[in-house]
């Protein structure tokens, strides 16, 4: 059973984060990708280091997820159930014209009666090609600060970027921990 979902706007990067989760080894090819037409599905294996936490005792070593593509918006509801306990939210840092349209997504899984006890993982992506400033205004675009207190659901934010790899790990760790 697939306890895990990655959604987020079209384009804001979510396969190729998740690519670059999975193949932690793996050059990335910036140049094309192909848009998510339905779902990907990503097996990521849990690979300890000497940065990463040890895993809990029968704690799972392999987490499957599965990515929502953004263009398939109005049918995410479907995936939405009772055994999704984690959700990836990618927003593309670079981008803040699509910021609005992230906003209303995100809000619309919060506001979820399925989804209320439901941990999410915020991901600012693109942070190679972002302004540090850019960080800053999309989550003030987003009014996370004001929805943290409005909402029963645990968001951690984390900024990451398939091309440099910052944060990955760090969000592989949140998808195990
Ligand atoms: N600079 C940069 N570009 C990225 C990054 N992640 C994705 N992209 C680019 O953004 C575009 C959309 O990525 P994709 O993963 O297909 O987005 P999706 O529609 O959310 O699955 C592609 O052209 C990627 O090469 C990143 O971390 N940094
Ligand atoms: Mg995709």
């Amino acid at each position: 059973m697939i306890s895990c979902l990655c959604v987020g706007p079209k384009n804001s990067g979510k396969t190729m984060l998740l690519t670059s989760i999975q193949y932690p080894d793996s050059v990335n090819f910036t140049s094309h990708s192909v848009n998510t037409v339905g779902t990907n599905i990503f097996t990521i294996n849990y690979v300890p280091s000497a940065e990463k936490k040890p895993l809990k005792k029968n704690a799972k070593k392999s987490i499957t997820v599965r990515e929502l593509g953004g263009e398939m918006a109005v049918m995410w509801k479907n995936y939405y159930t009772e055994a999704v306990n984690k959700i990836i939210f990618v927003v593309d840092t670079s981008n803040l014209c699509q910021i609005s349209c992230a906003g209303v997504l995100l809000y619309s899984i919060l506001v979820e009666p399925r989804l209320q006890k439901t941990k999410i993982c915020l991901v600012l992506t693109k942070m190679d090609y972002a302004y540090r400033q850019m960080r800053n205004e999309a989550l003030l675009m987003l009014q996370i600060e004001t929805l943290k207190k409005q909402i029963p659901q645990d968001i951690t934010i984390i900024e990451a970027s398939a091309i440099t790899k910052e944060g990955l790990d760090q969000i592989t760790e949140w998808l195990f921990n």
